[in-house]
């Protein structure tokens, strides 16, 4: 387990515990009356945020692995530095290595009315079998009447490299086939379950397999969900393309760790610079992509 901060330095900041979590693994809770939200170590992962007014608003498998091999399924699973497979390198970790290494902990503080909780990963050894990069990340998430997610990363070495980076967020939906993804309609995307087709639609419900990304976008995108009947609004900070995903009846029956019907109550809406929007990082530069997320009944 790694913490920076000892947990006296945080104790008179209410309501935020040190946990052993599922599986033993280390996470912070945040409880603040009807605020809640969670953070596991391993893969620097929001797993839970319930804002005051709201019920959860993020999809967590029931059958999600919770040992330290496996990308937590559901949350905010990080990407980094590249997304999908390696190209050059086809046995890689998919969507890299950042979602299952261990993460530190290296702050905890109050913000605006809500709790700031920020951990980091560096390269190693480890790290360095699949890239060859040195590279500091911190994930600096703030639960609130929102939830703020910034992923930084910064270029520690002596050469300039590019990356692929993605907040894969799962959201909790009422029925995936009555959701409406707003405020995409009429841009181009690839459809990956389509040769990688390059398509446009407008009004975007989900009617089968999907998995597209929308390239050169940085709007906000919003769910529809007249189930739960609320809105989900996610604004997009520094993020130049985005990736809408739902496995469907076939491909969840495949993932291990999702239940067969799962897919039903989840939709994966993601901030990312992926494919034509690679960042490129100089030595000491930084890059901050952002995710905020808000929740109004309609
Ligand atoms: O973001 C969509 C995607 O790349 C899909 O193609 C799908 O495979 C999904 O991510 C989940 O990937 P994972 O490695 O977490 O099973």
């Amino acid at each position: 387990m790694s913490w920076t901060q000892d947990q006296s330095s945080f104790d008179h900041i209410a309501g935020v515990s040190l946990i052993a979590g599922n599986g033993g693994m280390p996470a912070v809770r945040v409880s603040r009356g009807a605020l809640k939200g969670e953070l596991y170590l391993h893969g620097g992962h929001v797993t839970s945020w319930k804002p005051p007014h709201a019920e959860e608003v993020l999809f967590l498998s029931e059958h999600a692995v919770w040992n330290y091999t496996k990308a937590i399924r559901g949350g905010v699973p990080i990407c980094f530095p590249w997304f999908g497979p390696k190209s050059d390198q086809p046995a890689a970790p998919q969507h890299g290595f950042a979602r299952t290494r261990e993460w530190t902990l290296e702050r905890i503080t109050e913000e605006a009315g809500g709790v700031r909780i920020d951990v980091s990963d560096r390269s190693d050894e480890r790290s360095r079998e699949f890239w060859r990069f040195d590279y500091a990340l911190t994930h600096r998430v703030a639960f609130g009447d929102t939830l703020k997610m910034e992923l930084v990363v910064q270029n520690a070495g002596k050469e300039p490299f590019l990356f692929e980076e993605a907040q894969h967020s799962y959201f909790r939906i009422g029925n995936v086939q009555e959701v409406a993804i707003d405020e995409l309609h009429n841009r181009y995307f690839l459809d990956k379950t389509d040769g990688k087709t390059k398509k446009q639609h407008g009004k975007i419900t989900l009617q089968g397999e999907t998995d597209r990304i929308y390239f050169d976008t940085a709007d906000n995108i919003s769910i529809i969900d007249t189930v739960l009947r609320r809105c989900i609004t996610i604004s997009r900070k520094n993020s130049r393309s985005a990736v809408i995903w739902n496995p469907w009846i076939e491909k969840a029956r495949a993932l291990s760790d999702l239940g067969n019907d799962e897919w039903q109550k989840m939709v994966c809406i993601e901030t990312c610079n992926i494919r034509n929007k690679v960042v490129r990082l100089s030595p000491g530069e930084s890059h901050v992509m952002g995710t905020e997320i808000s929740v109004k009944s309609i």
